[in-house]
Order: C-alpha cells, then structure tokens, then sequence
C-alpha cells in the first residue's frame, strides 16, 4: 500500500489549500458573506468551532474595552519610550506586549484558575482570599492601581450588564463579585479588575453555554487561552500609541533626574 511521508507540523485550525482559506472548515467567503464578525473569527481559530451570536459578540466586547487604556499604562509606556527611541512598529509593538503578565493584563487564566478552583470547592471568599494570603499569592483579578471601590472601573460594569442580560447563568462571576465584597472590606483599591471580570466571565461562558465538554473547558483553562484576549486587544492601542508618537515626532525619551531617588 501507498507509505505516508512523516510530517513536520499538525495543523488543525486552518487550510490554505483549495481555492479559498478556511478557518476551521470554514470558507472565507462564507464568513464574509454571513456578515460575520472578529469574534467569529477567534471562535474558528481559537476554538475550532462557531460559537453563539452571543458569545462571540461577548468576545468582542472585550476585545474593545481593553484595546487601551490610556498612555500612563505599562504596556503604553513601553511602546511610547520605543517609538520615541526610533525603533520601528513591530519593536514598538513588542516591546508593549512584553509587559503583559501578571500584575499587567496577563492575570485572566490566573483569575479563571483561581476562581473556578476556589468555586468548585466551595470555599467562602474569606477561605479563599485568607488561604491565599497565606500562601503568598495575591488574587489574581483583584486590585487596581486608579481604581477603587467608590469609582468602580466602567468595563467591568459594562462587561458584568452584558453577561447578566445574556448569559444562561454566571456563576463564576458572582463568586468572584462576593470575593471582591471581601477584598473590599480589607482595603478600597481591591476591587474585581478587568481581567478578574474577563476570567470569571469566560468560565461562565465555558461552562454554561453548552458548547465545550468538561475536558475541553478544563484543557482551555489549564493552557490559558484568556491572556490572549488581551494580548489581541491592547496591540491595537499599543499600535496607535507607536503612530502617535510618530505622528507627533517626538524626540529620544530620557527620564527627568528630579524622578529618580538616586541613593546609596
Ligand atoms: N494587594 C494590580 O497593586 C495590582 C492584591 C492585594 C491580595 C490582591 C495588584 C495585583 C493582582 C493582579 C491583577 C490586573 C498590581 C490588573 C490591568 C489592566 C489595566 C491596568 C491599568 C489596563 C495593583 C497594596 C496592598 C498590599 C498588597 C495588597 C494588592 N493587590 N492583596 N490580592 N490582588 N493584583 N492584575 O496598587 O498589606 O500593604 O502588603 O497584583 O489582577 O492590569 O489601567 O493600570 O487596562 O491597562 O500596586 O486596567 O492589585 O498595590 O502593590 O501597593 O499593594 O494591597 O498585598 O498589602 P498596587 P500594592 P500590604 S488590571
């Protein structure tokens, strides 16, 4: 019978062979003419199948609501302090980018693992956040440097209206609401961010719209796929803070001496 050359690469997300791409079985052409959206989109890449109008328009939403968050931001700075140096977009870019992690947008898997752990257990939120302490950890999703409990941040709000108006249930999100009524009770900064509200938000998405089995919900938060929504969404202002600073030309950036305590 005919032999198999062994293959370098598996690919199971999309085909370039043929007359037209496809994203996860999907033509291009169909995607285009069913007047889908970017959400649709990640559903086909990230998660090999189409998704309900509701989820990918939820995908969207955080897509939007974390594109930036002003120039004073880690990742906005870092870009700026790029582009100023005459470095090109993509430096710029990734250079924004490697700021992510887990005090900066990149604490969304952490959140989902942490609440979905501490949910599915049953811990109170004392158990959890006190457990926690003493462990060292601070609870991913938690705390915000501007943002305190009498000046909430509008996109978990906006995020929370959604998810309640349109989701079969949110459980996660509630857990992780009455985590932050403690955290609150602790100190005034510690309010649910935006990614505690991404991650917790996204489980009740798993979980209660019927599309992933609980080996796949598991497999998706144990690879953490959620860091990546903000990851997509902060290189478009990370991007328009490079043009920016272009645009303006603005010259080499050198930190002011008066800033710096310089000390023995
Ligand atoms: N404490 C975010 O801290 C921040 C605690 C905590 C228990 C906590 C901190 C944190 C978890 C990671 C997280 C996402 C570093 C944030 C984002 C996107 C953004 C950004 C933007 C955008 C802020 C003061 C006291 C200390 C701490 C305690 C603080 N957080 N305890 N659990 N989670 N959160 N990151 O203000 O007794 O004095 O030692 O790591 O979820 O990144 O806009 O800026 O869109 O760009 O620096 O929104 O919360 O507070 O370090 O001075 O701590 O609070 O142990 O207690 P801060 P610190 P003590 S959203």
């Amino acid at each position: 019978g005919k032999v198999r050359a062994p293959t370098h690469i598996i690919s199971t997300i999309s085909d370039d062979r043929g007359e037209e791409p496809r994203y996860a079985g999907v033509p291009m052409s169909s995607i285009i003419e069913q007047g889908l959206g970017v959400g649709d989109v990640i559903s086909l890449l990230w998660f090999k199948r189409s998704l309900p109008h509701y989820c990918t328009r939820f995908i969207e939403i955080c897509i939007m609501l974390c594109a930036d968050h002003g120039p004073c931001v880690s990742g906005a700075h870092n870009a700026i302090v790029t582009a100023r140096a005459g470095k090109d977009l993509v430096s710029s870019l990734v250079s924004g980018l490697l700021t992510i992690g887990p005090r900066f947008g990149g604490a969304i898997d952490d959140a989902a693992r942490y609440f979905k752990d501490a949910c599915d257990r049953g811990l109170s939120p004392y158990e959890f956040v006190e457990g926690m302490k003493k462990k060292g950890i601070r609870v991913p999703g938690i705390g915000h440097r501007i943002k305190r409990g009498d000046n909430r941040d509008k996109r978990v709000e906006i995020l929370q209206l959604f998810a309640r108006t349109h989701f079969p249930s949110v459980k996660y999100m509630e857990y992780a609401v009455q985590v932050e009524s403690y955290t609150l009770s602790k100190a005034n900064n510690l309010v649910l961010n935006v990614d505690g509200a991404i991650g917790s938000l996204f489980l009740d998405l798993l979980v209660s719209s019927g599309m992933f089995s609980k080996p796949e919900i598991d497999e998706i938060v144990e690879i953490g796929y959620l860091n990546g929504l903000f990851v997509l969404a902060r290189s478009i202002g990370l991007i328009g803070h490079t043009f920016d600073q272009k645009r303006l030309k603005q010259p080499l950036y050198r930190h002011p001496w008066e800033d710096v305590l310089y000390t023995k």
